[in-house]
């Protein structure tokens, strides 16, 4: 027996985007969500996208004998600068098994033992930043873990310091980054004569590449003649590491288009996370309290030890809570790789796909109770209880978030250390406007920070 699943209504040959905020798609699916149930599909103009979020379905899309990643149009359009690396390669593509066997190890946990120092020098700088405030003067709190986030890849990846706070603006390679990933999303909702008519967009896109191309092979170029001198960073990894399977090395080609994929991937995910969880705390007083509690007890007043970090229960519990209500990665695709069916009698013939919307997932009652709205992070506490099919902030299976470790560790560190140094104030009663990019972040959260301790 076959189900039908749910469709958007259409307007004629624009279907169903008059009920698409442009600029906020991740939020307007999640509207149709709540209307249409765990799975629906939306009509654009020339084809239909299934969305689901009921976690009963997402546990079968996540069965990896039967479904595989689906890289995305607008995923194929971000190679023109990432190409196999590991976010936009395909799973068959040879390149990317030998680059995961490659780079597994330097992303276990075990491995953040090697970063956790490198972490440590960038979030003194943002405190120290902080300290030095006026009392009236606000800080720009994505800007700050933007440049926390992206200097922190940096140095622990290839021993590159990005200086992002000693810059207004934003490095050259940061913005020839955002300027392109904005081109490769526009393209995506542009109608076909449009986009021949963009051509200074895409020159400008070929230029963006271009530029992120440079710096990173000067990069790989530097290190190659000076050789590694013991450095222990990602791109010594990529350098030597050979694949146990096939005994090869990555080429010069992949190892440019990993390391700008990890910094890509490895810093405005982070940077939302933590914009996320200072604006929860701005919001909770007896969250945060508690949060200083725990953060007094474990740290003192010293910098954190990596031992210390792993100890900070609660605000991993905030964390997690965070990126339930916001994933700042919200959607992964899969295709069935045979004819099969989800749900008693929803098909999927081979190839189809269909995009996992994890706000939505994340708020699904059924898995989550009846709460599931609000922010409480003591959900997280007793490890039995959660219902892991229906938290996936990290993506699934093998082609799951390489980082999540390192973005776990970093998030807790510098939360904990922010904690640790600030009183934070709310001086504007903030309202929630989550901006949507490829990920999602708190648009124009501003707070005031008092110093803890006077001796700072
Ligand atoms: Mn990350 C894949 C979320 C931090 C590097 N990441 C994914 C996916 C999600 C995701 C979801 C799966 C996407 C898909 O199926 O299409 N990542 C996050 C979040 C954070 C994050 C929410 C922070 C919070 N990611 C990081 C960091 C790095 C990183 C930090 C690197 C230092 N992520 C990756 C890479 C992949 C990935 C690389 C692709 C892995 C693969 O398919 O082999």
């Amino acid at each position: 027996q076959t189900k039908t699943v749910p469709l958007t209504k259409a307007y004629g040959p624009l279907g169903s985007l008059p009920l698409m905020d442009k600029g906020k798609p991740i939020q307007s699916f999640m509207k149709l969500a709540e209307e249409h149930g765990p799975i629906f599909q939306f009509q654009f103009p020339k084809h239909k996208a299934t969305f689901v979020s009921g976690h009963e379905l997402v546990k079968e899309l996540c069965d990896e004998s039967r479904f595989d990643k689906y890289v995305h149009p607008s995923l194929q359009r971000i190679r023109a600068f990432t190409g196999d690396g590991l976010f936009t390669g395909e799973t068959q593509e040879l390149n990317w098994k030998k680059a995961h066997n490659i780079l597994l190890p330097s992303f276990s946990q075990k491995a953040m033992k090697g970063y956790h120092e490198k972490m440590v020098d960038i979030a003194v700088q943002l405190v120290q930043k902080w300290s030095r405030l006026n009392q009236k003067e606000e800080v720009h709190v994505s800007d700050d873990m933007t440049r926390l986030t992206l200097d922190t890849i940096g140095l622990c990846g290839f021993h590159y310091r990005f200086n992002s706070f000693y810059r207004e603006e934003a490095h050259p390679f940061i913005q020839s980054m955002v300027r392109a990933l904005d081109e490769a999303m526009n393209q995506s909702q542009r109608l076909g004569i449009q986009n021949k008519l963009s051509v200074k967009a895409k020159r400008q896109f070929q230029q963006d590449a271009e530029d992120m191309f440079k710096l990173v092979d000067e990069l790989i170029k530097e290190r190659k003649t000076r050789g590694n001198q013991g450095e222990d960073d990602l791109l010594s990894h990529m350098l030597e590491g050979l694949d146990p399977q096939t005994g090869e090395q990555l080429s010069d080609e992949n190892i440019r288009f990993q390391i700008i994929t990890f910094l890509i991937a490895g810093h405005e995910t982070t940077s939302g996370l933590l914009s996320f969880a200072i604006y929860y705390l701005l919001k909770h007083s007896d969250i945060r309290e508690k949060a200083y509690q725990e953060v007094d007890e474990v740290l003192g007043e010293g910098a954190p030890t990596y031992k210390q970090v792993k100890q900070l229960k609660y605000i991993r519990h905030i964390l997690n809570e965070t990126l339930r209500l916001w994933p700042t990665a919200p959607v992964f695709a899969l295709y069935a790789k045979e004819d099969t069916t989800i749900g008693s009698g929803i098909r999927f013939q081979k190839g189809e796909a269909a995009s996992v919307l994890l706000p939505q997932l994340h708020r699904d009652k059924e898995a989550w109770g009846d709460d599931a709205h609000e922010f409480r992070p003591e959900r997280f506490e007793d490890e039995k209880s959660i219902p892991h099919h229906a938290f996936k902030p990290f993506g699934n299976g093998q082609r799951a978030c390489i980082g999540q470790q390192f973005a776990m560790h970093e998030a807790t560190l510098v939360l904990a250390m922010l904690l640790q140094h600030f009183e934070f104030k709310d001086h504007r009663d903030y309202q929630l406007d989550v901006k949507e990019t490829l990920t999602l972040k708190p648009e124009g959260l501003t707070m005031q920070v008092r110093n803890r301790h006077q001796h700072m």
